[in-house]
């Protein structure tokens, strides 16, 4: 029989829930996976898309819920590819995106995590800043392979402990302290 989860985390993307799911269980918060495509409207802000798509997800799963809107920010591409993160990974990928580097290689990470239910439409954000490898290192999904945090000389493909310092935990971590604070005034 399914199991059944007081929250869903949606997507269409596996490894975002994996991530997820191991950092909400630090915060002893246990989480379900909910398969889908979500719509993803076209804007500069990845709150507005982060909304939009929360209000989508619960369309169709009916749970109170999370979904996440993630952006990689270039600096010496003006944010590029920022809220087009998604589409950008999927044409031009990796080596694409280094092809278009020369020295300036700073770069941020962006998580909104949006939680959703019949009352609720609330928005945590976080950030790390980093740089653009100059080659390809180490085996990750994503972006994970060109992009290094501050304060680090791995990508975080080959970091260990990138669930305990990146974009998304640093999100999550805000996301579970107003969740378990609402829980446990029963205002959820
Ligand atoms: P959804 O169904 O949840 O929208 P998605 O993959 O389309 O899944 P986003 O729109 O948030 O998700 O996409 C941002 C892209 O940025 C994502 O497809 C990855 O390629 C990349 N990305 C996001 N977080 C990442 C991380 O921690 N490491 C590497 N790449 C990441």
């Amino acid at each position: 029989m399914q199991q059944l989860f007081d929250i869903y985390f949606v997507s269409s993307n596996k490894h975002k829930y994996q991530e997820v799911k191991k950092i909400l269980n630090t915060f002893g918060i246990e989480i379900g996976f909910f398969k889908t495509e979500l719509e993803e409207i076209q804007s500069n802000s990845l709150k507005d898309i982060a909304k939009k798509k929360a209000k989508d997800a619960f369309s169709k799963c009916k749970k109170p819920l999370i979904i996440e809107d993630d952006g990689l920010f270039i600096d010496s591409l003006s944010g590029f590819p920022g809220p087009y993160s998604s589409y950008v990974f999927q044409t031009i990928g990796n080596v694409g995106i280094l092809n278009l580097l020369k020295n300036n290689r700073k770069a941020k990470f962006e998580s909104i995590i949006t939680f959703c239910d019949k009352k609720n439409l609330q928005s945590f954000n976080a950030k790390i800043s980093g740089t653009i490898s100059k080659s390809l290192k180490g085996k990750g999904w994503g972006y994970d392979p060109i992009f290094t945090p501050i304060n680090s000389s791995k990508t975080f493909a080959e970091l260990k402990n990138k669930n305990q310092l990146s974009h998304r935990y640093k999100a999550l971590k805000k996301f579970s302290k107003w969740y378990l604070d609402r829980q446990e005034s029963n205002d959820l």
